[in-house]
């Protein structure tokens, strides 16, 4: 079965452009794929951050990932600072990074734009993801745009470091589940849906309650066509409701003669998917989920330490 490694942030908000654009998809391939849910909890600590909110933002991911239908006995769930092969197979692979290979990455020059302080981590953590997919080999990496420069980050420097010190590394393929659905931001349609929109209010928390869910759909920007229509160009609002739709029922939607009519059965099709997902969610014991994150550690770590391994002796170094 072909190998996958999906990731998340422990930013906190996650939303439903995560569940519709990941989390359902990994659950959808649980049966024909060998996954990893990897949470980065490592690359939560190259910003300014809270270690209380990394802690409980890492567990929350864990429990919505279980919530939302990943299955821990197909799919391993870890964070990657539980697996320390993950930095150790970072710095080797630092050792063969150029310096302004990671300083030209976009994500870099955001972030690191504005004159704070810069953490040094901040700079390499494209080579920590490199290091993330390489050391479990995988073969397929689900990403978004803002991520493939990353992921051809780490495509080159598997592919340069197998021609220089031998065949160690699988070179992974960035891929789009075709199940995917790329939600939109509620109150600004030609943006994606983001956890770190500075306004809550164009996004719908995945733990949200029914009537904060409708009131955000509610107050979401359409247009002044007044014909419901799918056409993302001129009408992206719409489109993305509609989108929603489609993706929450998993059938083309029928006709609507008004938005509001459209904005009602949004509403309800949300509601239904997200409803069983909080209520398991606050089944969930933080106890348990610890327990899960210690037995997807103990799962992948054979293989990660193979790699690393195999990696030290490729380099120079003592096994
Ligand atoms: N709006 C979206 N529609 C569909 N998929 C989305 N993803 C994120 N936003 C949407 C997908 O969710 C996965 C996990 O994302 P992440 O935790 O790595 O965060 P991200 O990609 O940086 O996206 P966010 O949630 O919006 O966070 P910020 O605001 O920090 O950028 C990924 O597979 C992503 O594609």
């Amino acid at each position: 079965m072909i190998k996958r490694l999906t990731g998340f942030q422990p930013t906190g908000n996650l939303h439903l452009g995560n569940l519709l654009g990941a989390m359902r998809p990994l659950v959808e391939a649980q049966p024909t794929t060998n996954s990893i849910a990897m949470i980065a909890d490592l690359h939560a600590l190259t910003m300014e951050h809270d270690p209380a909110a990394v802690r409980a933002n890492t567990l929350e991911v864990a429990t919505l990932l279980l919530a939302a239908g990943v299955d821990p006995g197909r799919t391993a769930i870890i964070a990657n600072s539980q697996v320390p092969e993950h930095t150790e197979l970072h710095y080797l692979l630092e050792c063969t990074t150029g310096f302004g290979e990671a300083a030209r990455m976009i994500q870099f020059k955001e972030k690191s734009a504005g004159g704070g302080p810069v953490r040094l981590s901040l700079l390499t953590y494209p080579v920590l993801m490199a290091a993330d997919i390489l050391v479990h080999d995988a073969e397929q990496v689900p990403v978004g745009d803002d991520q493939s420069q990353h992921l051809e980050l780490a495509r080159t420097l598997a592919l340069r470091f197998n021609a220089r010190y031998g065949d160690t590394f699988t070179v992974p393929e960035g891929i789009r589940p075709e199940s995917a659905a790329r939600i939109m931001d509620l109150s600004d349609p030609t943006r994606k849906m983001s956890k770190s929109a500075p306004s809550p209010a164009g996004r719908i928390g995945l733990l949200d309650p029914p009537e904060t869910i409708r009131k955000a759909i509610s107050r979401a920007v359409t247009d002044t066509v007044g014909v419901v229509r799918h056409d993302p160009d001129n009408q992206p609002g719409v489109s993305n409701l509609l989108a929603i739709l489609a993706a929450c029922t998993d059938e083309k939607p029928g006709e609507f003669t008004s938005y509001g009519a459209l904005k009602r059965e949004v509403t309800d099709a949300v509601v239904a998917l997200l409803e069983p997902i909080r209520a398991r969610y606050a089944e969930l014991d933080p106890g348990y989920v610890r327990e899960i994150l210690a037995e997807g550690q103990a799962r992948v770590r054979p293989a990660a330490l193979a790699t690393v391994r195999r990696t030290r002796d490729a380099i120079g170094l003592l096994n």
